[in-house]
C-alpha cells in the first residue's frame, strides 16, 4: 500500500493525508502519478469508516500541481489521448464521489490538470501564493480532465469561459472572489492547521449524512439522475440510521450528539 514513488500517503489519526511528490517537476501529473493516486483513493474509498476527511496537497511551497506532465504529450495521437482522458476522468470522478470530504490544500500553482484536480475535491483551501489557471489553450488543446464541466459548475459560465479562453492566471484572492476556493490561508503550515480544524468540525457530524449529502449534491450535475427523487431516497435512508435517533435524542436532551456512523 505504501509502495508509492510519486505520492506520499499517510494514515493519520482520523484522516488521510495525500501529497503529490514530484517537486522537481512542480508536481506535474504524469500517468504514473495518476495511477498511484487511483490506487490510493480506491483504498480510501474502501476504508473510509472512522476517517473524517482527506487532505490532498503538493510537495514544497511553490506548486500544488503545475498541470499534466507536458513531457508525456509528445506524439500523443487521438487514440492515445482518449485513453489518457479516461484515466484522468476515472480518478477525478472517484475523488468527487468519495464518501468522506476531500480538501485540496492548493499550495502554489494549480494549472491545467492541477486546477482540474482541485476542482474534483469537495473543498479548496489556497495558500496566499496560490495561482490558478486553465492554460491548455496555449498548447492548442482544451481542458481534458473535466475542467470545462467542473469549472463551469463551480464559478459559472462567464468566468469559466474567461479563464479557459484567455489562460489568465488568477491569485488566491481572486479565486476566493470567484468562489473557486473556500478559504485563503497564509502558508502550508497554516493550511494544514485550517484543514485539520475543518476535519474536526466534520468529525462532529453524522458520517452517513455526510456521505449522502455528497451523493445528493453530485446528483444535481448528473443528467441521468432525478436529483429530487434521489434526495428523497437518500433522506429516507438517513432516517433509518441509529445516528438519526441519536441526533434527535441529543437535541431533546440538550447535549452534543455522539454519532457512530451507523
Ligand atoms: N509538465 C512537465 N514539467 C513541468 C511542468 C509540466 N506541466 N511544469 C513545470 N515543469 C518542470 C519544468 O520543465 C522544470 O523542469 P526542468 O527544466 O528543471 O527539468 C521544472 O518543472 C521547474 O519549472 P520552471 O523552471 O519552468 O519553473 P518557473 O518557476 O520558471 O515557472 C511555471 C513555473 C509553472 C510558470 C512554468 O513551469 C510553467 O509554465 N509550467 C507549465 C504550466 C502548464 O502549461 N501546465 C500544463 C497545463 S495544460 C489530457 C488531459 C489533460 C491535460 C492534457 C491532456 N489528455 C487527456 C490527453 C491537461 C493539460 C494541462 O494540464
Amino acid at each position: 500500500m505504501n509502495n508509492y514513488s510519486n505520492i506520499i500517503f499517510e494514515i493519520r489519526d482520523d484522516y488521510y493525508f495525500v501529497k503529490i511528490n514530484r517537486p522537481k517537476n512542480l508536481n506535474a501529473l504524469n500517468q504514473d502519478t495518476i495511477s498511484e493516486l487511483k490506487q490510493c483513493f480506491d483504498f480510501i474509498k474502501k476504508n473510509s469508516k472512522g476517517f473524517f476527511g482527506v487532505i490532498l496537497t503538493g510537495e514544497g511551497d511553490k506548486s500544488f500541481v503545475a498541470g499534466a506532465d507536458i513531457k508525456e504529450f509528445t506524439g500523443l495521437d487521438q487514440k492515445a489521448s482518449i485513453k489518457f482522458c479516461m484515466n484522468g476522468h476515472g480518478l477525478f470522478n472517484n475523488i468527487e464521489t468519495m464518501p468522506i470530504p476531500v480538501i485540496a490544500l492548493v499550495n502554489g500553482y494549480a494549472l491545467g490538470g492541477g486546477c482540474e484536480l482541485a476542482l474534483s475535491c469537495h473543498f479548496r483551501f489556497a495558500t496566499k501564493n496560490a495561482q490558478f489557471s486553465q492554460p491548455e489553450i496555449n498548447l492548442g488543446i482544451i481542458p481534458g480532465y473535466g475542467g470545462t464541466q467542473r469549472l463551469t459548475q463551480i464559478i459559472g459560465k462567464s468566468k469559466a469561459l474567461e479563464m479557459m479562453l484567455t489562460a489568465q492566471m488568477i491569485n488566491s484572492d481572486q479565486a476566493f472572489q470567484f468562489g473557486l476556493v473556500n478559504k485563503v490561508v497564509e502558508d502550508n503550515k497554516n493550511g494544514i492547521y485550517e484543514c485539520e480544524e475543518l476535519i474536526k468540525t466534520l468529525k462532529r457530524k453524522a458520517p452517513i449524512a455526510i456521505k449522502n449529502i455528497i451523493k445528493s449534491v453530485n446528483n444535481f450535475y448528473d443528467i441521468n439522475s432525478d436529483g429530487f427523487q434521489e434526495e428523497i431516497n437518500l433522506f429516507s435512508e438517513c432516517t433509518s440510521t441509529s445516528d438519526f435517533d441519536e441526533g434527535v435524542k441529543a437535541f431533546i436532551e440538550k447535549r452534543c450528539p455522539d454519532f457512530k456512523g451507523e
